[in-house]
């Protein structure tokens, strides 16, 4: 049965806090394609943890992290891992906005006695570590590790606000998606009083694209199809070869689903991506009067994440990834939102 956790735990904030304040040695993780979240709430625990004189790693399966956070202190602190050998050594693992273990690096076990901390906000966290810290309410992991460094009175440097507010602002769109909270406006506040610039955060994570991501985006943005009762479904996809011709990388398709949202009356939307080895990955967005919430769709294919915001594989070829998507998208709504047919 999948956990919903949508209950905060306050001991849970003590008690990853006593967790990291009991070791010397941290192993950070980091999901696979790292967000603004994922690269704010490392940085911002790897710099806490300097400074009590930790020693302190970064790892996730990404070769390179988006070029839009180097700004970050300790972004240059990252190590791509695909693989880690996880001991009973004294070392604290910590898992940062990471669902399952799986979505980081291989090697966990779940059962193996080892020293792990799990501090995430997606409801569907399987609570994979000795001590879980997880609130699905929570607009982000990097809010989550807000509410730990206060329950523990850790130092907020200027530094860890501004890693903080990165992770609060990205997940959130700039404070517009649904699980933006007066907690959350308030924690922005904090950090403000910190030293957050808010004006100055928001043009480093927003005007960031290059010339080659809008090559890519406007190959996206023209095989756009709106389909569905009241035309609420938006699809579209992005290939090997538009990102061969445009010049961009993987980390072009940031921000590429949330711009379907933006069509007026659609409720739901699903990008298909390409990547180099041929496989197809979904980025799915969604919002209040979808018949499904696009985790719900995302965890049909395997994967997980939020009930606005998911992602999955998706096991077809490239030549039928939109058309068989679209049946997909399809087949859900009739199952989901026409029970009686
Ligand atoms: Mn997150």
């Amino acid at each position: 049965m999948m956990t919903m956790n949508r209950i905060l735990d306050v001991t849970s904030l003590f008690k990853a806090s006593d967790a990291l304040r009991g070791h010397d040695t941290w192993a950070v993780f980091t999901h696979r394609k790292s967000d603004g979240d994922a690269v704010g709430s490392a940085t911002a625990l790897f710099e806490a943890g300097i400074n009590a004189g930790k020693n302190v790693s970064w790892f996730s399966p990404d070769e390179k992290l988006p070029e839009t956070y180097r700004y970050l202190a300790h972004f240059e602190d990252f190590r791509t891992c695909e693989d880690f050998t996880f001991k009973d050594d004294g070392t604290l693992y910590v898992f940062l906005d990471c669902a399952t273990e799986i979505r980081s690096v291989s090697g966990y076990d779940v059962s193996a006695n080892i020293n792990s901390l799990n501090i995430d906000h997606h409801e569907d966290n399987s609570l994979y570590g000795r001590v879980n810290c997880v609130y699905g309410l929570a607009s982000s992991t990097c809010e989550m590790l807000y509410r730990v460094f206060m329950a523990g009175n850790w130092e907020i440097t200027p530094r860890i606000a501004e890693s903080l507010y990165t992770g609060i602002f990205t997940d959130t769109g700039g404070f517009s998606f649904s699980n933006t909270t007066q907690s959350t406006h308030n924690i922005a506040g904090a950090l403000i009083t910190l030293g957050v610039e808010p004006s100055v955060m928001a043009d480093r994570i927003r005007q960031n694209k290059n010339p080659a991501d809008f090559q890519l985006w406007a190959r996206a943005l023209s095989r756009v199809q709106v389909f569905g009762p009241g035309n609420i479904f938006a699809v579209s996809a992005v290939f090997a070869d538009d990102f061969r011709e445009a010049g961009a990388d993987m980390t072009g398709t940031e921000g590429l689903s949330q711009m379907f949202m933006t069509l007026r009356g659609v409720k739901l939307a699903v990008v298909a991506t390409e990547y180099p080895d041929g496989t197809i990955r979904l980025s799915v967005r969604s919002r209040e009067g979808s018949p499904f919430g696009a985790g719900e769709f995302a965890r049909r294919f395997g994967g997980g994440g939020h009930e606005r915001a998911a992602g999955c594989p998706f096991d077809v070829q490239a030549d039928e990834a939109v058309p068989r998507l679209r049946d997909e998208i399809m087949k859900a709504y009739h199952e989901r939102g026409n029970p009686h047919q």
